[in-house]
């Protein structure tokens, strides 16, 4: 799964908050079995707001995902508390980015998702929970991290393992983020 905070200026910075939230995780009863160096990454779309830092860990035995986004959920808005409101961008954001080689809602409901046009993608929400995360192999800021922890993991529908599809990104992209 994945991790992100552009949280800038008072209260917790955005390292600490993600190393908290990792704590918090634990806490929940979550066993993080591996967890990637953290990076700064540019904000995606370019210019909507502060760098982010993203990092992505693996969970030991983790359970059902709907179940566990409840968790992941519950944790983000503990940390949204303590959010200092001048600041409109995420404090904390936990993505769910795959289970093994689950593909929820099922094939047909990923495909959709997945080829969704970038307008689209920019405005709408999906109301089911998508696995994988439909904009994975796109991302530098999450295949960076996950090259850490998962690099031989394979994309079930896209047949590409973590270390593929990151060879397979613009070279811009993948020197984006820089370890902190
Ligand atoms: N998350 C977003 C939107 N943009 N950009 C970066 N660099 N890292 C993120 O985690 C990120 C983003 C929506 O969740
Ligand atoms: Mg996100
Ligand atoms: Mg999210």
């Amino acid at each position: 799964m994945a991790l992100g905070s552009n949280l800038g200026g008072a209260g917790m910075g955005r390292r600490a908050t993600l190393a908290a939230a990792i704590e918090a995780m634990r806490q929940a009863g979550l066993v993080p079995s591996r967890v990637s160096r953290f990076f700064v990454t540019p904000c995606f779309p370019a210019g909507a707001g502060p760098d982010y830092v993203n990092a992505c860990i693996v969970l030991r035995d983790a359970p059902p995902p709907r179940r566990l986004l409840d968790i992941l959920h519950g944790i983000e808005a503990e940390f949204g508390r303590h959010r200092t409101q001048r600041w409109g961008a995420r404090s904390l954001d936990l993505d769910l980015l795959a289970q093994d080689c689950e593909i929820l809602p099922d094939r047909a409901g990923f495909d959709a998702w997945q080829g969704l046009p970038p307008d689209r993608q920019a405005s709408e929400t999906p109301e089911t929970l998508i696995l994988p995360h439909p904009r994975l192999a796109e991302r530098g800021f999450v295949l960076v991290p996950l090259a850490d922890v998962a690099p031989d993991w394979r994309h079930p529908v896209l047949g590409r393992t973590v270390r593929q599809m990151l060879a397979d990104l613009p070279v811009e992209q993948r020197a984006e983020p820089v370890p902190t």
